[in-house]
């Protein structure tokens, strides 16, 4: 066999992959992911494979737990257009009002089910980019809350977990009962 190594060489198109999504009530959802310590190439890769399945879904948020991964990543777009990604790692929440908000949420590890959960109206979200860059930004409305349901993932809690007992075990069974059919 021969081997060389062809110089001033470029990959034009990097293939993107649609990964598989993980769905309630696998236990691996329950585990809580680490920090992100290396801002590398395979870094990069992943956060656009996420943000590819996260279109294929038709999805307005995914964290990386959902996708076998136990790291700090979170993606969102909650554009019309599916034209305004956003990678956040290593995303830590400061409340900054004492405002709050009920919205019918869904989740794409819980494909046909949605519940109404109390969430904080505004938020400040810290956080690093794509190539380790410290950033932070203020987040209301549903961006806050997309933002806050995807970091719940991140500590293997979903959001069923923010539903009180009653409500909760009436979405858990509809949704497993669904599972079978
Ligand atoms: C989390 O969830 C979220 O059941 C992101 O059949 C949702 O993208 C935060 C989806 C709402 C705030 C508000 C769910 C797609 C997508 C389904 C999603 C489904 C297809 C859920
Ligand atoms: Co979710």
């Amino acid at each position: 066999m021969i081997s060389f190594k062809l110089k001033n060489s470029c990959i034009y198109n990097t293939p993107v992959t649609k990964l598989k999504i993980i769905k309630y009530p696998d236990p691996f959802l329950k585990q809580k992911c680490l920090p992100v310590i290396s801002y590398d190439k395979e870094l990069k890769k992943f956060s656009e494979d996420m943000l590819t399945t996260m279109y294929k879904s038709e999805g307005i948020g995914l964290s990386a737990i959902q996708v076998g991964v136990l790291k700090r990543v979170i993606v969102i777009d909650i554009s019309e257009e599916s034209k305004k990604p956003l990678i956040l790692v290593n995303p830590v929440i400061f409340p900054s009002s004492s405002k709050y908000l009920d919205f019918k949420e869904g989740c794409l590890s819980f494909p046909g089910i949605y519940e109404s959960v109390k969430r904080n109206e505004e938020i400040v979200v810290e956080y690093n980019n794509i190539v380790g860059k410290k950033l932070s930004m203020k987040a209301t409305g549903l961006l806050s809350i997309c933002i806050q349901h995807e970091v719940d993932h991140l500590e293997g809690i979903v959001f069923l977990d923010r539903l009180s007992g009653l409500k909760r075990n009436r979405a858990e069974k509809k949704f497993l009962k669904n599972l079978n059919k």
